[in-house]
Order: structure tokens, then C-alpha cells, then sequence
């Protein structure tokens, strides 16, 4: 049809950022197999690198999904990011219980944490550039500052740079990244600047810092509080990787669920928020070093359920068969 006359999204953007998205091992064919191969050059597994998915049981790897993923990579000429090691969601029970059943002592979890770094690292660090090494450290109730998580309790309040230590150690020629949501609002800036300032003061190997982006049409300071940020985890010496975009047609508090589609007003507003968010990426692109989104096309995105089950959500570049949007338009032309 008219493809050819599409520009590639990667392309364009390849003297400023990696393009990526998140993908399950079902987006690799179909139409969604011909986006990624046009309009991305990176990828990362929505949740085949899980924990939980990949080591259910000790020991017991389930690596199909991923050795697919890690194909088209190669295939394609394309590099990946891993998501990610330590996590408070999506991590297996057996992992923090010991063989009598009671919970694992310090020495043992780090040894299991390890071991899986270790595993995955020797199957997929060939083409990954990037890791998640911790995911969603920092607790969003104010006056906390950590999240209260069984790694914290068994490992102890240094866990984060501990378990930086041990990914160093296996970890040759990649990134390693600090990835949270929310984290370019004010308030979670502030806890998360202090905690990347400390982690670094100690001497920490961190790389850089994910901003996931799960944004939305509605937030007018977005990019006021997004310009801030990368300037402030620049000002420590860390690279910005966008790690989850998606822009949402509702709010986080909007529970309706009576649309079929997208209203005009939510599409134009979706369309300059898009605008807005990738010249603010280009303007930082010697601090950004890769953009993803949480999804591919309006198809299929987790979005769809979350965080009202039930609702479609349209938060992608491309629509639910796969065209681009005017929010294509919008971040390609510049
Ligand atoms: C991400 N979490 C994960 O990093 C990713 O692995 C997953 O596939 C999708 C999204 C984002 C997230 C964070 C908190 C959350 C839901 C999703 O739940 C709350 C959100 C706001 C307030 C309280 C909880």
C-alpha cells in the first residue's frame, strides 16, 4: 500500500535516540512484526524477562519467549533493554523462602539474584545495551522515602547498592539503570534525586535513570516537570532513558468506560502532548539515549485494562490497525 511513503520512526530519529517498544513474543509477526521492523530499532520484553516469567521455579528457566525476541533482534539489527532484575511485582514466592520453608537469609538471596543475573546475562547481554537493574525502589506515600519490599527487609537499607554491585559484576559493556514511574513529578523527584545523589556519592556503578512516561492528555505541567527532571539527573552525571511511554486518553482518576473510540478533542490533545514530548526529547538528546513505549500500536497495550478493567485505552503512535496516527505526524515532523 502506501508504506513505503512512511517515514521509519527509527530513522528519523537516528542521530538523536533509540526507538524502542515493549513487546510480547505475539508482536514479532503480524502487522505488529512489520512496525517494530520499520519503526524500532530497539525492544524490550513487556514481561518475558520478568522473574517471574523466566524463573518460575528455581532453577527452571523458561527462555522460549525470549530466545525469540533475542532472534528478531539479530535478525533485524536491532539492540534490546532488559527489564528487569529486582522488583517488588512479578517476582516468584520460592525466590525469598529457603529449603526449610522459612524466609532466605541475605547470603542466599544474593546468591539466587546472582546466579539469575548471571544466567540471563550469558544468554541475552550479547544484544542488550541497557538493564533495569531495580524497578520502582521509592515509595509514593509522602514522607517515605523506600518502599517497603521483602528485598529491602532481607537484604537491608543499602539493597539498592548492593544489588548494583553484584549486576556490575556480571554485567560487561551495558548500562545499568534505576527505572520508576513518576519519577519527573516533583515530589518523587525530590526522593529520587536524593536516593541517586547518595547511591552515587558511595561510589554505586549506575548508569542512568528510567523515566517510565506512562503519561496522559490531561497533565499540563508535564513538560515543565519532564524538563526538570532530565536536567536535575543530568546534573548528577546520569544519562535519561524514556523507558514506558504511553499517553493515555484518561487521567489516572477518568474510570469512564462508554467510549468505542477516541472523542476529536482526545485525539488533538494526544496529538500536541505527543508534539510536545518528543521536542523536549530532542531538545535532550545528548542526556536521552532511548525512548520506548509500552506498546506498539492502539491494537493491543496494557492500557486496554489498567487501570479501569475492561476499558480500551489508545495511548500509541499508530492506531488499532496499525496506521499511523496525527500523533505520529506529530513526533516525526520536525
Ligand atoms: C510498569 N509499572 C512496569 O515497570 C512494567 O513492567 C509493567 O509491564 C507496566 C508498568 C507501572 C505501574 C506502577 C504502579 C502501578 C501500576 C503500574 O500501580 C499504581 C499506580 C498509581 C498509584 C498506585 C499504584
Amino acid at each position: 500500500m502506501c508504506n513505503a511513503k512512511i517515514l521509519s520512526l527509527s530513522e528519523a530519529y537516528k542521530d538523536y535516540f533509540k526507538i524502542g517498544a515493549a513487546v510480547r513474543v505475539e508482536d514479532l509477526q503480524g502487522v505488529h512484526g512489520e512496525l517494530l521492523k520499520k519503526h524500532f530499532n530497539s525492544i524490550t520484553a513487556e514481561n518475558a524477562m520478568k522473574f517471574g516469567e523466566i524463573q518460575p521455579v528455581e532453577g527452571k528457566y523458561d527462555f522460549d519467549k525470549t530466545d525469540k525476541m533475542k532472534e528478531f533482534v539479530l535478525n533485524n539489527n536491532m539492540g534490546m533493554r532488559g527489564h528487569t532484575f529486582l522488583w517488588h511485582n512479578q517476582t516468584p514466592t520460592w525466590l525469598f523462602v529457603d529449603n526449610n520453608g522459612n524466609q532466605v537469609s541475605k547470603e542466599l538471596l544474593l546468591e539466587r539474584l546472582k546466579q539469575h543475573i548471571r544466567t540471563l546475562v550469558n544468554r541475552y547481554g550479547d544484544v542488550i545495551y541497557a538493564w533495569d537493574v531495580v524497578n520502582e525502589a521509592i515509595e509514593d506515600k509522602s514522607g517515605e522515602q523506600y518502599r517497603d519490599t521483602t528485598w529491602r527487609r532481607i537484604i537491608g537499607e543499602d539493597y539498592i547498592k548492593t544489588v548494583f554491585e553484584l549486576a556490575k559484576e556480571e554485567i560487561n559493556g551495558a548500562q545499568l539503570y534505576y527505572n520508576d514511574y513518576n519519577n519527573e513529578l516533583p515530589n518523587k523527584l525530590d526522593k529520587s534525586y536524593i536516593m541517586l545523589k547518595d547511591l552515587i556519592a558511595k561510589g554505586t556503578p549506575i548508569d542512568g535513570v528510567g523515566i517510565q512516561a506512562h503519561w496522559n492528555i490531561t497533565d499540563n505541567n508535564l513538560i515543565d516537570n519532564l524538563r526538570n527532571a532530565i536536567e536535575k539527573y543530568a546534573s548528577l552525571g546520569l544519562k535519561v532513558q524514556i523507558t514506558e511511554l504511553d499517553v493515555s486518553m484518561f487521567n489516572f482518576e477518568n474510570k469512564r468506560k462508554d467510549l468505542l473510540e477516541p472523542t476529536s478533542e482526545m485525539l488533538y490533545l494526544q496529538e500536541k502532548m505527543y508534539n510536545n514530548i518528543f521536542g523536549t526529547f530532542r531538545e535532550y538528546k545528548d542526556v536521552v539515549n532511548s525512548v520506548t513505549f509500552w506498546g506498539i500500536s492502539d491494537m493491543y497495550t496494557w492500557k486496554d485494562n489498567f487501570p479501569v478493567h475492561g476499558r480500551k485505552d489508545w495511548t500509541m503512535l499508530f492506531d488499532i490497525n496499525g496506521r499511523p496516527k496525527a500523533s505520529y505526524d506529530r513526533a516525526i515532523k520536525f
